[in-house]
């Protein structure tokens, strides 16, 4: 070899060194996933949100005495179901796609729905099956039967018991947690009401959180009052289904307060909060919590459920609808085509995404199995990620024709964390000139599930801008849809 090519070799080493120096970068980059960013939901908090729905069963002294806040005085022999069917509960729940329940096991009046051996204020001398009943053995088992996950409110307030608020409260309340813990099978979710609980401070709560956790590890709490820190789930601040938009899964948990004047923190999360404590919204389907036979007239119509629906799992919550059973021990049959109804919709609404199938293009796509067609492809575990310097994009969807839509739902890839903190989206007609959604317009949050509607719009093109965020995008849906004709 002469000095030339010796020359021309060494150039070509060079130039081939300079391309793998160029490239590795990207490749490397295309492959590698984003970081999480900020508090980041733990296993329990994911399979929770994916529930979606939750539904409520107050049932108990309260139902009989016809009342809603018992004041734990009402006489044990008052209880008693003429045909308690828990079956015919969670079949309501099928027909309306529900796949949890929880069951107010001891509400504050102190009535024990299951034979405890730490108080005689129980079914256990009610004249129901002559003292041999126990409605947490039916309820967890129909549950079981139908693969719905079963779990339990166990007031922490108690009018009828004399230690509550002393230290022999908390043996008392932490060994009626250990039997319901302990001998009903998986209990999916604990539900600690704050109302009326004052004197329940924080010790009471590090001794049953720890119970809790001993017990059933994978057991979903969630927190109220003096137990947010060990809370998986937080209030939302209201019991009208309205979650804040927007609304965090994060927040500083040993910061809230319940005041009417501190109730924003809780209703819209923090965005810098410093764990991850989304928001359950509980709401009664009936006006009352306790089933009434005059309110037969008031259940919530399935627009007014339409309308909790966006409100709550579309504001980035779970809902946990309350349906009280009478006092046969059955659902209503009004609650139950109402739940129905909500299901049809949400089903008729969702099952088509408009824009599948649409020609997607963005500013800073981050390459590799991060592609834009990720968020339409109705694929669980596929996303679409920008490149890690790019924290807002701009993402066009070309729908090939013109399609009329009134719902939108964006979703994040929770495990990464709140990333997006400001979007918009808006339409084209004639693909040139972009109108505005106003429904849609600087919004905030999107986390596990962001849903709006609207008047119908019809467009060929439409377009998600993320003007704002922590880190890169990683989105997991976006769609549009439209609503069917029956609202
Ligand atoms: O009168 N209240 O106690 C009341 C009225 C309306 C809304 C809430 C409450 S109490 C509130 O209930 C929540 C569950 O819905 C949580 O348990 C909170 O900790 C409690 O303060």
């Amino acid at each position: 070899m002469n000095f030339k090519q010796l020359v021309t070799q060494i150039k070509k080493q060079l130039s081939l060194i300079a391309i793998v120096w160029v490239l590795m970068p990207l490749a490397v980059n295309a492959q590698t996933a984003p970081i999480p960013v900020g508090p980041v939901p733990n296993a329990r908090q994911i399979e929770w949100y994916h529930r979606e729905i939750i539904a409520f069963f107050h049932f108990g002294m309260n139902t009989f005495a016809n009342v809603n806040e018992g004041d734990g005085t009402a006489s044990p022999q008052l209880f008693n179901p003429t045909a308690l069917d828990c079956n015919q509960w969670t079949s309501v729940l099928k027909g309306a796609g529900i796949t949890t329940a929880i069951l107010v096991a001891k509400h504050a009046d102190g009535f024990c729905n299951w034979p405890t051996a730490h108080t005689n204020y129980s079914v256990k001398n009610s004249p129901w099956k002559n003292g041999k009943g126990d409605v947490v053995r039916e309820f967890t088992d129909a549950c079981k039967a139908s693969g719905i996950k079963a779990a339990i409110y166990l007031g922490p307030h108690d009018r009828h018991d004399s230690r509550y608020g002393t230290p022999d409260y908390s043996d008392y309340y932490a060994g009626q947690l250990s039997e319901l813990l302990r001998n009903y099978g998986p209990i999916w979710e604990i539900w600690w009401d704050g109302a009326g609980a004052d004197q329940i401070t924080t010790s009471f709560y590090d001794r049953w959180a720890d119970t809790v956790r001993k017990l059933q590890p994978n057991c979903v709490v969630f927190g109220t009052k003096n137990s947010y820190r060990y809370a998986d789930s937080r209030w939302m601040g209201n019991e009208s289904g309205l979650s804040g938009d927007p609304c965090w899964s994060t927040i500083n948990p040993v910061s809230i307060r319940e005041e009417a004047a501190h109730i924003t923190q809780l209703n819209h999360g923090e965005v810098d909060g410093s764990a991850y404590v989304p928001a359950e919204v509980d709401v009664s389907i009936r006006p009352s919590w306790f089933y009434h036979q005059e309110e037969d007239a008031h259940v919530k119509s399935v627009a007014g459920l339409w309308d909790l629906y966006f409100n709550s799992v579309g504001h980035n919550s779970v809902l946990l609808l309350n349906f009280p059973p009478d006092k046969r021990g059955l659902v209503s049959s009004i609650d139950s085509v109402r739940a129905a109804g909500l299901h049809n919709l949400i089903n008729g609404t969702f099952k088509k995404d408009l824009a599948a199938g649409a020609v997607i293009t963005s500013l800073h796509p981050r390459g590799g199995v991060y592609k834009p067609g990720n968020m339409v492809d109705d694929n669980e575990k596929t996303y679409y990620a920008t490149n890690d310097n790019a924290a807002t994009d701009t993402i066009t969807f070309n729908l090939g024709k013109k399609k009329t839509f009134d719902v939108i739902m964006l979703q994040e890839v929770i495990e990464l964390g709140h990333r997006t903190t400001g979007w918009s989206v808006d339409y084209s007609s004639n693909g040139k000139d972009w109108i505005p959604i106003p429904e849609a317009t600087s919004k905030q949050s999107i986390g596990y599930k962001w849903l709006i509607k609207f008047k119908p719009v019809t467009a060929s093109r439409v377009r998600l801008r993320v003007t704002s965020g922590k880190a890169c995008l990683a989105i997991h849906t976006f769609g549009i849809y439209k609503q069917p004709s029956l609202l």
